[in-house]
């Protein structure tokens, strides 16, 4: 018998100059309601100010006569859904709360409070189906695999269950369309997501991206990312995963396959510098297929600090993969991270380093131990204002060893003030994408 859910999925608004684009995972959500024909919207906050937040979702849930909301969480958002489930389960006392996404997956337990009713953190959307198929009674979630649940009070949580290697359901990308005129990357224009893997081989110490899907790098049938890639109405398509460029023999399969389909899209996608220093022979057919954006974490310029984050690669695997991309006309978009210790020197080594290598668009973040990755448990008796709305990578939440936190902060500011000026110039002037030019214009 099919249980009667009609479902919201919200996704918390917390600020960001650099994007705003689609709530993906909620899209395979509500792809799943829409494959079981549940009734579903999407409340993505990004679209609305921040202001009447809870009085739009307390409208919806009335006029649409919800039963089941679910929230997604990161780290950065907890706070946030916590406080939003309380003021929901006092409201609507009769309406379900589950709370799921990146953050759940791995600190389910973080989300055991009063008002929140349901955390999911299992690997795909299997058991997510079944619930919604079957109910919600405790006999029936005590045999589903990653959801915690409250029995007479008391929290069980299931065992996780296998990594996946695809999706169950195709994306509803209705709030894609829906809110197009809002999207953007900055400076970069209107992009559309697609995810062709989960998790990461590689295991950087500061990641949490590696320890997801219970920690196993596993890959999507090509053919079917591709048939999502060619039904995408929109020209940009950033590939989210972790690290696509990994398997040489599968990027140039995407490759030939893009071009014998003749689909023409702008794409953007993680590389790691490694393989970019070691494989400048994928790069030109990479080009040819329409790779105009190459995310690096290039994380350090010193050997040391790329050791101690367990990086895997060199300072020199950096300057090689910075060169490659230049030559073969692929923007690299380099993101570095400042680390707790850096030193008055190493912010004017790093503004050098970009200059030196003729670098345009870079991110800094700050070194952030999220709750989950390897860094957490080493940093733990060391964080400071670990407050949730702070992990947001451009926070301190350690304390600097070479100098105070405002001076951390304001060398952390101006950095950014040395380097965007020229970004936007040259967007301005039509040449953010000439990769050969070195000046202002
Ligand atoms: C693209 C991306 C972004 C984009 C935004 C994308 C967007 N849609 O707007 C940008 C660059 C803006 C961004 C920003 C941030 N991001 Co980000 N981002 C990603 C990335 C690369 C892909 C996300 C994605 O689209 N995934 C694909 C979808 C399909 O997966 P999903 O969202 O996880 O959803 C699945 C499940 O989680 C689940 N699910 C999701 N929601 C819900 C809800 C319910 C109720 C249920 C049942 C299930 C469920 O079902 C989905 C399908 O299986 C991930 C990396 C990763 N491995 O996930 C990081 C990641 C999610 N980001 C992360 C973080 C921390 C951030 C920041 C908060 C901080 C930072 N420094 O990166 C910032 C915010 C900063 C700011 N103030 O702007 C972390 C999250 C870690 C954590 N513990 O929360 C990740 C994992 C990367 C990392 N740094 O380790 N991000
Ligand atoms: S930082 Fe990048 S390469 Fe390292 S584990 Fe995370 S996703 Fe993989």
């Amino acid at each position: 018998m099919r249980t009667k859910f009609r479902v919201l999925l919200i996704r918390p608004k917390y600020s960001s100059l650099v994007a705003n684009l689609e709530p993906l995972g909620l899209e395979y959500l509500a792809g799943l309601a829409r494959d079981l024909k549940i009734p579903c919207g999407i409340l993505d906050e990004f679209q609305y100010p921040y202001a009447f937040r809870f009085r739009r979702m307390c409208e919806i849930i009335e006029k649409k006569h919800i039963s089941f909301v679910g929230l997604s969480a990161n780290a950065n958002t907890v706070d946030y859904i916590k406080r939003r489930a309380r003021e929901l389960k006092k409201k609507y006392p009769h309406i379900t709360i589950m709370v799921g996404g990146p953050e759940a997956e791995m600190n389910y337990r973080d989300f055991f409070t009063d008002d929140i009713d349901l955390v999911y953190y299992d690997n795909g959307l299997t058991s997510l189906k079944q619930i919604w198929e079957n109910g919600l009674s405790p006999q029936f979630l005590r045999g589903r695999k990653g959801v915690a649940f409250k029995e007479a009070g008391k929290w069980i949580a299931t065992e996780k269950g296998e990594p996946v290697c695809g999706f169950i359901t195709k994306p509803d990308r209705r709030t894609l369309y829906r809110y197009l005129k809002n999207n953007f990357i900055f400076l970069k224009g209107k992009f559309a997501l697609a995810k062709a893997s989960f998790s990461c081989p590689f295991n950087c110490s500061f990641c949490y991206c590696t320890k997801m899907n219970s920690g196993k790098y596993t890959e999507r049938n090509l053919m079917d990312f591709i048939d999502e890639i060619e039904e995408l109405k929109l020209d940009k398509i950033w590939i989210v995963d972790d690290t696509f460029f990994f398997d040489k023999e599968r990027v140039r399969s995407f490759c030939n396959e893009i071009l014998r389909r003749g689909i023409k899209k702008h794409f953007m996608a993680y590389s790691r510098a490694d393989f970019l220093s070691e494989n400048p022979g994928i790069l030109p057919l990479a080009y040819k297929a329409g790779f105009r954006d190459i995310m690096v974490g290039l994380e350090a310029i010193s050997d040391d600090t790329l050791d101690e984050y367990n990086k895997q690669t060199s300072r020199n695997d950096n300057i090689n993969a910075i060169r490659n991309l230049r030559k073969n006309n692929i923007v690299c978009n380099a993101l570095f991270v400042f680390n707790y210790t850096s030193t008055r020197e190493d912010f004017r080594k790093l503004l050098r380093f970009i200059k030196e290598n003729n670098l345009l668009w870079v991110v800094f973040g700050i070194f952030t131990p999220y709750k989950g990755s390897d860094a957490y448990n080493e940093y733990r008796n060391k964080l400071r204002h670990f407050r949730s709305w702070r992990l947001d990578g451009t926070h301190l939440t350690l304390k600097p060893t070479n100098m105070s936190s405002l001076e951390f902060m304001f060398r952390y500011y101006l950095i950014h003030a040395q380097t965007y000026p020229k970004i936007v110039v040259r967007s301005l002037f039509g040449t953010a994408y000439d990769t050969k030019k070195t000046g202002w214009i």
